[in-house]
């Protein structure tokens, strides 16, 4: 059974969930959270990895006890500390403590006093009044517990793109090695390259449905088949993402495909145009009457309705018709013209690898230059760097470049912006560097009046570059800063700046919608990998996909240019 990613993930994080109820030693606890994260940020697959025989201590975080844990995931499936935990707590807790308001502590207390171990078991204790009984239990406690596990009720379970894909490609690669299948296209939100996925909506062409119903039902990782029909089936997998299958007609695949791709807004606004030339469109084509005149490729259900093919990332209803009516399409940038990378993090300060290792990484990426960006000194927890620690680095900056062909490496810093909108080194360092990269770590609740303008006095200083993760979400967890973006665009404008789409597949920070208003503004946007290791530059990817749902064109992106060029551009952001 392959072993992804995120299944090592997961782990780790119930052994730090499952170890805090149990009050181990708090090291331990941030150990796992803190392996977690890194096997996310991951670029790479560790089943790949270690089959390759690579030390999987190199990557941060990882220590040999935990690669070892890896590499026994990998081989079983579990591992033993995880069972053995198992053994007084049962896995469902896990649960329990995902709902705000309940931490180790309570969720400890609601087991071993009244045997609780999931959602529904709470919600029946607290309307049964029985939780009152327990130290720190109040009404309000109560209250707050039946809001919350009703809130999760309602919230569907979304996956970041990055996790759908550990996950889809290997279904894929399995539906396509039957000989039953002639085509397989993954549409919905995942052809669309949206930064999370609901489910995946899968597309299959075959001479023999049942054949391949039955390959879908019966895939190692399904775990619950929700219902099977002779061209349909849904499943669950075991990580708990639903896929949906359709099986469709080879000469219906163009339709199907446009039809499932979405998204509903774009789809409506395609009905219309058809209605309008009296013609009838679904899943199986496009109709004048009962004859079909289109729906064998995707292109010619458009020609049909008298548009250009649209790229998928495009289909939101944000004006992508009214934009192909006109001719006016924009043609979409591509993972192959970035030149260079601007956010790039190395041992010095929290990455894991040097900054040799770092340059070559990039070099074999294919890209020019980096600009290695550390952190500053007040991300204690990053060791960000002081002024004396920043100049010795740009010595081995300056050493490096001298001794290495095909890759420059930009000086630069990830530099803190303090609440009040200072910068966390004076303005005399920051004068010794190529370019400045601004970056909120802390007070993210600010109103949003004070966070508008801490942010706008930050660009405000001479040598203020690219404003990095403008927004500050991290997806499926915390929600975007309030603030107002479209006056830092603005800003940014009028100062000459550039703002950030930070590539890590948990931020895609700026997001699709205010980086749109960037390209209308004039404003270049930068994107960067934010790299802190030298797999992760692969996650370049995730951030040209969500700068094509930003409907940007290479020339709307910074580090589409030559060095030289880039230069320049950043020069004239200065004074
Ligand atoms: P997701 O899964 O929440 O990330 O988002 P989508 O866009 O993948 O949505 P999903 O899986 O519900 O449906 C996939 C696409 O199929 C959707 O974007 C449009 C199309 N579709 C699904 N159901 C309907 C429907 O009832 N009417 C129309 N017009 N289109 C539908
Ligand atoms: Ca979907
Ligand atoms: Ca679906």
């Amino acid at each position: 059974m392959a072993i992804h990613n995120e299944d090592i993930a997961r782990i780790f994080d119930e052994l730090a969930d499952l170890l805090e109820i149990d009050e181990a030693n708090p090291f331990r606890v941030r150990a796992y959270r803190n392996a977690a994260r890194t096997v996310r940020a991951l670029g790479r697959d560790l089943g790949e990895m270690v089959a390759g025989g690579e030390d999987l201590t190199r990557l941060p975080a990882i220590g040999k006890d935990l690669a070892a844990k890896i590499e026994e995931i990998l081989q079983t499936g579990t591992c033993k500390a995880l069972e053995k935990l198992h053994g007084h707590l049962p896995p469902s807790l896990e649960s329990l403590l995902a709902l705000p308001g309940l931490g180790p502590k309570r969720v400890k207390t609601l087991y071993r006093e009244l045997g609780i171990r999931d959602p529904e078991a709470l919600e029946k204790a607290a309307r049964e009044g029985r939780l009152e009984s327990l130290p720190g239990f109040g009404p309000k406690t109560r209250q707050r517990i039946l809001e919350a596990i009703a809130a999760q009720r309602t919230t569907e379970r979304r996956f970041l793109l990055s996790v759908a894909r550990q996950y889809a490609e290997p279904l894929v690669t399995w539906l396509r090695a039957s000989s039953a299948v002639a085509a397989v296209e993954i549409a919905g939100s995942y052809r669309r390259g949206k930064e999370t996925v609901g489910d995946l909506d899968i597309l299959v062409t075959t001479g023999k449905p049942d054949a391949v119903m039955r390959r879908f039902s019966t895939y190692e990782e399904v775990e619950d088949v929700l219902s099977r029909g002779s061209t349909r089936a849904t499943v669950i997998l075991r990580c708990g993402l639903q896929v949906d299958l359709r099986v469709v007609d080879t000469s219906c695949l163009g339709a199907a495909l446009q039809y499932f791709t979405g998204s509903k807004a774009h789809n409506i606004q395609v009905r219309r145009l058809a209605q309008q030339r009296r013609l009838k469109i679904n899943e199986y084509g496009v109709f004048r009457g009962e004859r079909r005149i289109a729906g064998d490729t995707e292109p010619s259900v458009y020609r049909a309705v008298g548009l250009p093919w649209i790229p998928p990332e495009l289909r939101e209803g944000r004006g992508e018709i009214e934009a192909a009516q006109a001719g006016r399409l924009p043609h979409l940038i591509g993972l192959g013209d970035l030149q260079g990378d601007l956010h790039v993090h190395t041992r010095a300060s929290d990455g894991h690898d040097t900054l040799e290792a770092m340059a070559l990484a990039a070099r074999a990426a294919g890209l020019k230059y980096i600009a290695i960006t550390e952190h500053s000194r007040r991300l204690a927890v990053a060791k960000g760097l002081d002024e004396e620690r920043l100049e010795q680095h740009l010595k081995a900056i300056d050493a490096l470049n001298s001794r290495l062909r095909g890759i420059t490496l930009l000086k630069g810093i990830e530099v803190d912006i303090l609440e009040d909108g200072r910068l966390d080194l004076p303005d005399r360092v920051l004068a010794h560097l190529d370019l400045v990269v601004g970056a909120v770590h802390s007070h993210f609740g600010l109103s949003r009046r004070k966070q508008t303008r801490r942010i706008l006095r930050a660009m405000d200083h001479p040598y203020f570059t690219i404003l990095a993760h403008p927004g500050g979400r991290l997806l499926l967890e915390r929600e975007a800063c309030d603030v107002d973006m479209e006056q830092i665009i603005k800003g940014a404008a009028e100062r000459g700046c550039f703002l950030e789409i930070n590539a890590q597949p948990q931020r895609l920070d700026l997001d699709a919608v205010f980086s749109r208003m960037c390209r209308d503004a004039g404003v270049l946007l930068a994107i960067n990998s934010d790299s802190h290791s030298r797999e992760q530059y692969a996650n370049l990817r995730y951030g040209i996909e969500q700068a094509r749902r930003g409907w940007l064109e290479k020339d709307d992106v910074l580090n589409t240019r030559n060095l030289k060029e880039v230069r320049i551009l950043i020069e004239k952001t200065m004074g």
